[in-house]
């Protein structure tokens, strides 16, 4: 830590010192590492004050924000029984065979994960997941699961958040024992960008499962059965549910499209049958599965397959609710949707809007609307702490048949394209998505192979290239890496192959290979890992560390140091977490159970010549005065 303090000294960086350097500079002695919990957690709030949240535009005054109407439920009354408890009495089978008992049709909540990824890029925090947990659980129950935890949510919680994703997982599983917990892992991809070895497949299956998830939602990013494979034969193994996905893209309908046609999905859908699905997916990431080709998929695989379908899809079109109505009335099982306030537009439908809409009709959810209006009372009052990460996109849009974007990808990229400087040239880059995907040869876009798409579109728009120029200069350009590594097949393989003039320009002379990326990786050796990441953190690594370490080496370090630096900011409140404090506001930050800090901001000192502030806070009624470096 002094090296660092040393190095990261703003006279030393700008050369202004000489051999009285450490003699005269106290702070270098200061080494956040050593301090107590209370004053980590001043340094985090005083910092966010001064030089506000990354990513959030920074505001002069703190927003002020309702408290939140957290739905009441009397804190005896057990939990009704729901899912989880007929998988524990039942196992996989058994849950297979009383969803093909129901003539309802059945809803997975989507609140948790898929809507605020699609909302506000990912940003939710477990603060606010868990005080709604019980009240979920509660409430829920007669879901069929809450899609919780997976996609995006595991790197943003580290990389964004400053928490730990295995802790969300563990911390709500104690507050929901009774509705099944579903998370979407992306195939050979795990809950990363790249493929990972078949041993971290199962590993991190299994640790899941351990954890707390029950159905895993299995696809690949290019509808690559290999890619799969591993992943539900994994989820076999750990006694759980493997649900497997085809995603959908294009249009059955359209005539003139024919790669992906009704007959692919039910080829597909087949061969994930027979390669031990418990369950089908139709994974319409974009929202572009339209209300009579959701009719016709549907019908055409109820015929064809014998397993229960669960459908999901995003509302970006406007067409997400009549679409699952259609994909209703033709018999699909289950289907997706989310709290009224969290729902529409890149999110999915609303599951109010839903139970309203079946009530009284054959396929009746048999679940009452009041429970889930109080819920979505609750994300009323979240959602404005989020409001600087959501997309500028008030109302539905059809453009997205255009660019066929994942909803999850959508308020992600926008972040992205403004993080490398594109702010205002949004439609440049969705326009060009659609490009860059007819130059791939129009494949499946959901993560990873969506972000190949995005970081090409930034990449073009970035340096003013039109589609002629990479024909025309392709030999002469770097190309980004995830799009190299996608050409050589580190995603797999795309229906129909790679274009070969696009690949060849991007590789040039690079191997490419057609085998499964998961033959070709060497096996992890997680005692070896455990070793190395124990002696990098000064601390013994747990399993679930050495697999988030596995997965995202350079995040789990950042989130580790910010552990040493600031202590667990999973306890701070949202608007706390994001803005700070208001010169006299108060606020009380349980630590743990029992032990509650109360921290006050009084003041905000001067800048002083040497670029920091002196920020004047009081810990439980005792003054702390804390030195903030202002980066402004
Ligand atoms: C993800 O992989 O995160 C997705 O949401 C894909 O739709
Ligand atoms: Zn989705």
């Amino acid at each position: 830590p002094f090296l660092e303090n040393v190095v990261t000294h703003p006279d030393f960086l700008s050369g202004n010192y000489d051999t009285s350097f450490i003699d005269t500079k106290q702070e270098l002695f200061i080494f956040p590492g050593r301090q107590d919990r209370g004053t980590k957690l001043l340094s985090y709030i005083g910092n966010t004050i001064v030089n506000g949240y990354p990513g959030l535009e920074k505001v002069d005054k703190k927003p002020h924000f309702d408290t939140p109407r957290i739905p009441r439920t009397p804190f005896a009354q057990p939990y009704p029984e729901g899912t989880k408890q007929i998988l524990e009495r039942e196992g996989a089978d058994g849950l297979i065979k009383w969803i093909q008992s129901q003539d309802r049709v059945l809803l997975t909540d989507t609140t948790f994960r898929d809507a605020h990824q699609s909302l506000f890029a990912t940003r939710v925090r477990t603060y606010d997941l868990a005080a709604v947990a019980e009240a979920t659980g509660k409430l829920g129950a007669g879901l069929f699961s809450l899609e919780m935890w997976g996609g995006a949510t595991f790197d943003t919680s580290m990389r964004f958040l400053r928490e730990s994703p295995w802790e969300r997982l563990q911390i709500l599983r104690e507050r929901i024992p009774n509705i099944l917990f579903q998370m979407l892992l992306r195939g050979a991809n795990a809950v990363g960008y790249t493929n990972y070895p078949d041993n971290v497949i199962h590993a991190f299956v299994k640790a899941s499962a351990e954890n707390g998830i029950d159905v895993f939602r299995i696809f690949d990013s290019l509808n690559w059965l290999p890619g799969m494979q591993t992943a539900i034969e994994a989820v076999r193994n750990s006694g759980k549910v493997a649900e497997a996905a085809i995603c959908y893209t294009g249009d059955i309908l359209d005539p003139s499209k024919t790669k992906y046609t009704l007959s692919y999905y039910v080829q597909l859908a087949k061969e994930l049958e027979k390669a031990g699905a418990h369950i089908l997916a139709i994974k319409d990431m974009a929202g572009l599965l339209k209300p009579y080709a959701a009719y016709e998929l549907v019908r055409a695989l109820k015929q064809e397959i014998g397993i229960p379908i669960h459908l999901h899809t995003h509302d970006t079109s406007g067409n997400g609710g009549a679409m699952l109505l259609k994909a209703i009335e033709a018999g699909v099982d289950i289907v997706d949707a989310c709290v009224s306030s969290m729902s529409g537009l890149t999110s999915q439908p609303s599951l109010n809007g839903l139970i309203a809409a079946l009530a009284h009709t054959e396929r009746d959810t048999g679940l009452a609307e009041e429970p889930f209006n109080k819920l979505s009372d609750y994300w009323e009052d979240i959602r404005p702490y989020y409001q600087g990460f959501e997309s500028g996109m008030k109302s539905s849009n059809t453009e997205v048949y255009i660019h066929e974007m994942p909803g999850g990808q959508y308020t992600n990229l926008e972040q992205q394209a403004k993080a490398v400087g594109l702010e205002g040239r949004w439609d440049e880059v969705k326009h060009m998505y659609a490009v860059v995907n007819r130059m791939f040869g129009d494949i499946v876009k959901v993560t990873p192979s969506s972000k190949v798409v995005g970081d090409m579109a930034l990449f073009m728009v970035q340096n003013g290239l039109t589609e002629e120029n990479i024909w025309e200069k392709g030999q002469r350009l770097d190309f980004p890496d995830s799009v190299i590594q996608f050409f050589q097949g580190y995603l797999g393989q795309p229906p129909g192959g790679f274009p070969k003039e696009l690949q060849a320009l991007v590789l040039k002379g690079r191997d490419a290979f057609t085998t499964r990326p998961g033959e070709l990786l060497a096996p992890v050796d997680f005692d070896k890992v455990a070793l190395e990441l124990t002696e990098k953190i000064g601390r013994e690594a747990s399993e679930l560390d050495v697999l988030s370490y596995i997965m995202y080496p350079q995040v789990f370090l950042q989130y580790e140091q910010s552990i040493k630096d600031y202590g667990d900011l999973s306890v701070l409140n949202t608007p706390t977490f994001f803005y700070g404090l208001r010169p006299g506001e108060e606020t009380a930050i349980t630590i743990e159970r029992g032990k509650t800090l109360i921290i006050k901001l009084v003041a905000v000192g001067e800048l002083h010549p040497d670029g920091r502030r002196i920020m004047y806070f009081e810990l439980n009624g005792q003054p702390r005065e804390i030195f903030i470096r202002d980066q402004a």
